[in-house]
């Protein structure tokens, strides 16, 4: 089955989510993407020392404040608080080592990744403020033992999670995106589609173009 695309933007326990979700890998990038009018970015730094990632968290959530947009800080869930975000992204593997009641206590949202039906209960069971769903289709950027997804989970999934935010993740470009929102998805994030591309700036402010509701 394939459903409309929500009118409204993702809201879900009161937050409000671009569908347009770039992760990278640095506040340089960061800076790229908020430049050409990005609202949502995920930081997902990885084989930095925790000096590094204190650094790109600053530098980053600085220029989200400054553009008006939402950082998602992926893993570095002590950093994260430390460097006043607002958000955190954290997969299975984090939330068997996150202090879930600090990130909460210190206001943080939560997103979640889920790849299985015990992950998407696990990942339920914490209250996060949206879950994703990956891979949606075979991906370059992150190695998996998982198979491929497919839009009609996202389907599934939407029906499950109803009003909180479904992000679809996982080899998913331009045109795939305009199919994942179709079939349920209310955010769509993206690495390779974007960071590998002849020329970001201008891809971003195409997904931007084919995404954004408001
Ligand atoms: N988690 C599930 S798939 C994925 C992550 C971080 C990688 C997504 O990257 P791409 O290049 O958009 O497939
Ligand atoms: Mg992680």
């Amino acid at each position: 089955m394939i459903l409309t695309p929500s009118p409204s933007p993702a809201s879900g326990r009161g937050v409000t989510l671009d569908p347009f979700y770039p992760i990278v890998d640095s506040a340089a990038w960061v800076a790229r993407l908020v430049g050409v009018g990005a609202r949502l970015v995920q930081l997902r730094v990885k084989d930095r020392d925790e000096a590094a990632v204190a650094r790109e968290t600053r530098e980053a959530l600085a220029l989200c404040r400054e553009a008006g947009a939402t950082l998602v800080v992926n893993d570095y869930w002590r950093i994260a608080i430390a460097e006043g975000a607002d958000w955190v992204h954290l997969g299975q593997e984090d939330l068997d080592a996150a202090d879930l009641g600090a990130i909460r206590k210190a206001g943080l949202k939560v997103g979640v990744s889920t790849y299985s039906e015990a992950e998407l209960a696990r990942g339920l069971a914490i209250e996060p403020d949206y879950v994703a769903l990956g891979p949606i289709f075979p991906t370059i950027s992150k190695a998996l033992s998982v198979a491929a997804q497919g839009l009609e989970r996202l389907t599934d999934w939407k029906q499950r999670v109803g009003a909180l935010p479904l992000c679809a993740i996982g080899g998913i470009d331009l045109e795939r995106a305009k199919l994942c929102l179709a079939a349920g998805a209310d955010i769509v994030s993206v690495i390779s589609d974007i960071t590998l591309n002849a020329d970001p700036e201008a891809r971003a402010r195409a997904w931007i173009a084919a995404t954004r509701r408001t």
